[in-house]
Formats: C-alpha cells, sequence, structure tokens
C-alpha cells in the first residue's frame, strides 16, 4: 500500500506524550506512526520542528447577528481561512437562535453561508435565546440527536439572557439527552444598575466597560451558574473565565464533585483594563466580556493554566472591524461605550500566543499545550479520538511548527476580515508553518494552497471528557 503522505523527521506531540517518529497517512487517516515509513506519494521533511494534532478552537463567532447595523468582521470563508494560518483544522462557531426563530431555522441559514467555504473542518454549538416549550421539549432533543451537542446560555445581554427558571429548564435538557450547556457568566442586573450609575455620572467612554462588568458580577454569575447546574445535576461548561475569583468558585465547585469545564482565553492572559483607556476611542478596540482585568488577575488565570483548572484554551474570537460605520466606530458606539460591538478578534493568534508566551516561557509544557487548545477541545465537545490527537485511526489534522520562528503580530500579516489586531506588536516565538487537514495539505510553508470547500462540516458526539468523569 503506497502512503499518500509521509512526514518525517519531526517531534511528535500528544497530550501525553513527546517523541520522535514519522507519520503515514493514507485517505485522509493516521494509518502508520514508526520510522522508515513508505513508499509515500509525498513526504514532508519536519526535522527541527514540531508535529501536532491541528488546533481546535471550541469558542469562536462567524457571520453573527450582532445588533441594527453592526456586522461582524468574518464570514465563513476569512474566520476559516485566518484560524487556518493559526494552525487550527477545525473551529466550532455559534448558531445564534434569534427571538421567535427555530433552531432549525437558524441552523439552516448558518449552514447556507458555510457550505463550500470553509478552509477548516466546522461544527457548530446553538445559542439558546428563546427557549419555548417546543424548542425545549421537541427541537433541542432532536438537534442532539443530530450531532449538535452542546449549546450557550447568556447570563448577560437583554434580549439573549435566559432567567434562572429558564436555565434551569435548558439544562434538564441537556441532562436528558447528554448535551453540554456552556454558561456565559456575569449577572445582568448588576451590570445594568452599574451602567445607569456611570451614565448619570457622564462617564461613557470605553473604559466604562470593564468598571461596568467588574469580577464580582462575573464571580457571583458563575457560582449561579454551577449551582444552577448542581440542582439540575448535569455537567456545565464554564466558557471565557477572566479572573481568579471565578476560578476558585470552580474550584470549589469540583471539591464538591460537580463536573465542570473549564476555559480561558488570551485576551485574560494578555491584555488589562487599561487597554480600554486609548486615546481617540482605541480603547473600543479591546472591548470585549467579560472584560481584560487586571495583572493579578491575569496571574491568576495563568496558574488556572500551569495547575489544570482550566480544560480549554480558546480564542472567543468574535471579530468587529474598528474604524467603520458597522464595527466598534458605528454612530453610537462612537458615542457611548455600552453601543460598542462585544468581541475581539484571535482565532489566527491564539495558539502562537499560548506557544510563545507559555510553552517557550516554561509555563506549560508542549503536551498541555496540546490538552489545551486541540485533545481536550476534543474530547469536551465530542470529536475525540477522530480529532484532537495524532494516533493511528485518526483524522490526519496536523500542524506543523517552527518552535523557532521570530515573528511579530501585525494585522496587516493576518488573514481575518477585521482591521486590526488587540495583539499588534507583540513578538512570539514559534509559529506554524504547514497546515494538513484531512491529509492535505492546505498551508505548505506559510503559503495557502488548500481551497475554500476542502473544510467541511462534522456532526459530533456526546462529550467524552464528561462522560470519563463518570
Ligand atoms: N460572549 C462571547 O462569548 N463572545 C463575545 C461576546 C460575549 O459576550
Ligand atoms: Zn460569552
Ligand atoms: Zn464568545
Amino acid at each position: 500500500m503506497d502512503l499518500d503522505l509521509v512526514i518525517s523527521g519531526g517531534t511528535v506531540a500528544t497530550a501525553s506524550d513527546v517523541f520522535s517518529c514519522d507519520i503515514g497517512i493514507k485517505d485522509g487517516i493516521i494509518v502508520q506512526l514508526g520510522h522508515d515509513l513508505g513508499p509515500a506519494k509525498e513526504t514532508i521533511d519536519a526535522t527541527g520542528h514540531y508535529v501536532l494534532p491541528g488546533g481546535i478552537d471550541s469558542h469562536v463567532h462567524i457571520a453573527q447577528p450582532s445588533g441594527e447595523g453592526i456586522v461582524m468582521a468574518d464570514g465563513f470563508e476569512s474566520g476559516t481561512r485566518s484560524a487556518l494560518f493559526g494552525g487550527n483544522t477545525t473551529i466550532l462557531p455559534f448558531c445564534l437562535q434569534e427571538k421567535g426563530q427555530s433552531l432549525r431555522e437558524a441552523l439552516t441559514g448558518y449552514h447556507a453561508l458555510a457550505e463550500g467555504n470553509c478552509y477548516t473542518d466546522i461544527s457548530f454549538h446553538l445559542i439558546v435565546s428563546d427557549p419555548t416549550a417546543a424548542v425545549l421539549g421537541q427541537e433541542l432533543p432532536a438537534l442532539v440527536a443530530d450531532g449538535y451537542t452542546s449549546f450557550k446560555v447568556f447570563m448577560t445581554y437583554e434580549g439573549l439572557r435566559l432567567n434562572d427558571a429558564e436555565i434551569l429548564a435548558t439544562m434538564d435538557v441537556a441532562r436528558r439527552t447528554g448535551a453540554l450547556v456552556m454558561v456565559h457568566c456575569e449577572n445582568e442586573d448588576a451590570i445594568a444598575y452599574l451602567i445607569g450609575r456611570h451614565e448619570a455620572e457622564g462617564e461613557v467612554r470605553p473604559r466604562a466597560h470593564a468598571t461596568t462588568r467588574p469580577v464580582a458580577a462575573e464571580r457571583e454569575a458563575t457560582h449561579r451558574a454551577m449551582s444552577l447546574a448542581e440542582i439540575v445535576d448535569v455537567p456545565v461548561v464554564i466558557v471565557h473565565v477572566s479572573n481568579g475569583a471565578a476560578i476558585e468558585e470552580i474550584r470549589r465547585a469540583r471539591a464538591r464533585g460537580r463536573k465542570v469545564v473549564s476555559e480561558t482565553c488570551p485576551q485574560y492572559l494578555m491584555l488589562t483594563a487599561a487597554d480600554l483607556e486609548g486615546m481617540d476611542w482605541e480603547g473600543a478596540k479591546f472591548v470585549c466580556s467579560p472584560p481584560p482585568r487586571d495583572e493579578t488577575e491575569q496571574e491568576a488565570c495563568w496558574n488556572g493554566l500551569e495547575e489544570g483548572t482550566f480544560d480549554l484554551f480558546s480564542s472567543d474570537h468574535c471579530p468587529f472591524r474598528y474604524d467603520d460605520p458597522e464595527g466598534k466606530l458605528n454612530p453610537k458606539g462612537a458615542a457611548n461605550f455600552r453601543h460598542i460591538p462585544n468581541g475581539i478578534p484571535g482565532v489566527e493568534t491564539r495558539l502562537p500566543i499560548l506557544f510563545s508566551e507559555g510553552v517557550v516561557k516554561g509555563r506549560i509544557d508542549l503536551s498541555r499545550f496540546v490538552a489545551l487548545t486541540a485533545t481536550n477541545q476534543a474530547k469536551v465537545y465530542g470529536l475525540y479520538p477522530q480529532k484532537g490527537t495524532i494516533a493511528i485511526g485518526a483524522d490526519a489534522d496536523i500542524a506543523i511548527w517552527d518552535p523557532t520562528a521570530q515573528r511579530t503580530i501585525r494585522h496587516a500579516e493576518l488573514h481575518d476580515g477585521a482591521d486590526y489586531s488587540p495583539y499588534e506588536g507583540l513578538a512570539v516565538t514559534g509559529w506554524p508553518t504547514t497546515v494538513i487537514l484531512g491529509g492535505k495539505v492546505m498551508i505548505r510553508e506559510g503559503a495557502l494552497v488548500g481551497a475554500k470547500g476542502d473544510g467541511a462540516y462534522r456532526s459530533r458526539g456526546l462529550s467524552s471528557l464528561i462522560a470519563a468523569r463518570g
């Protein structure tokens, strides 16, 4: 049997091991691990490089309706292209149910936008904003059976937030179906109160985004989300955790025996609330929720990555252009922070930032990097063992990294549809140079050789990380 592709001479890393090994690929699948493989139609020499599972980014927003007159900067073509250049082979965007809309209808729209346009594989989480009896009783269970095995609920944003009773009812569907509920934890009433107070004092600059969404609002909601999950007796994912107090709540819940998956993101390691104070409204570039905090909270998030509290490191890529009337500087957003669209780009820089700041600087080892960015992502969201690791029988989704590459992050060299990067000017060591999706070389030595449409929608099973915990 001739192999289609052999990757030779590299250092392979999985979530548990780092070893020297060649990889043989046939029909898109890893079929051999060893030495002196072949013959093969093509051999890629990976000497001096790391050979890692393609990144899986389970927290990405693409083409999501974001309010009147506001347009997200990425569709599926630019969003997945950017993800690919950042070493990812699968991303999980959200499908937002708008009020009054059925989830099926929402999904039909997202699939139509994605079909034939993706450079990576994709799969969808559902955002439940209108948990009617029909949605809870019929739609959601049928969708879980069809492979949409995770949904997100919001505790904040008027029009999107669910009250506690609605969250309990949604969690109950998860308990019955085995699906996973992800929760955005911020106390909406507290935030609304603080926004009112800031406006009354005439404080409407971007910096107010941080002071109206304090740590206590996130900590309280994190505790409440896990308590609601405890009442229903269901696992829960706490997404985009930004601070030490919320981390402490997660540790306490786990000590009580609760099954909690937790995620943090690059913005909580690299940005602070001071970034929101930029001149001429530039702080709008850093408006995301929860907001960036301070150095102490950054350190707490690093600690959570190092000692194992965090299972997932995701981008929360939620891109809006800055200098654009449909983006951050929309007419209302340019006058008042509360109208600045919430979210920042980062799908392409997630892996290089964690590699450089985490692995190169000795905070986490290479296997922990792989676990946080690929293996756990696949396990939590029902893609494992087909994705997220390098093993016989797994999809040949592989990123070959030059661990010594020196780059300075410049938006001009990135591939998303935004017009800035929050990490502009950050010097990093290490970058993925060749990216392979299902055995097909998509990026070769930094150059795009794959085509849009090479990525496909992937239906998912239930979470194996949760199942493994009993
Ligand atoms: N929550 C997200 O997960 N992403 C962007 C904005 C938000 O509130
Ligand atoms: Zn969120
Ligand atoms: Zn998000």
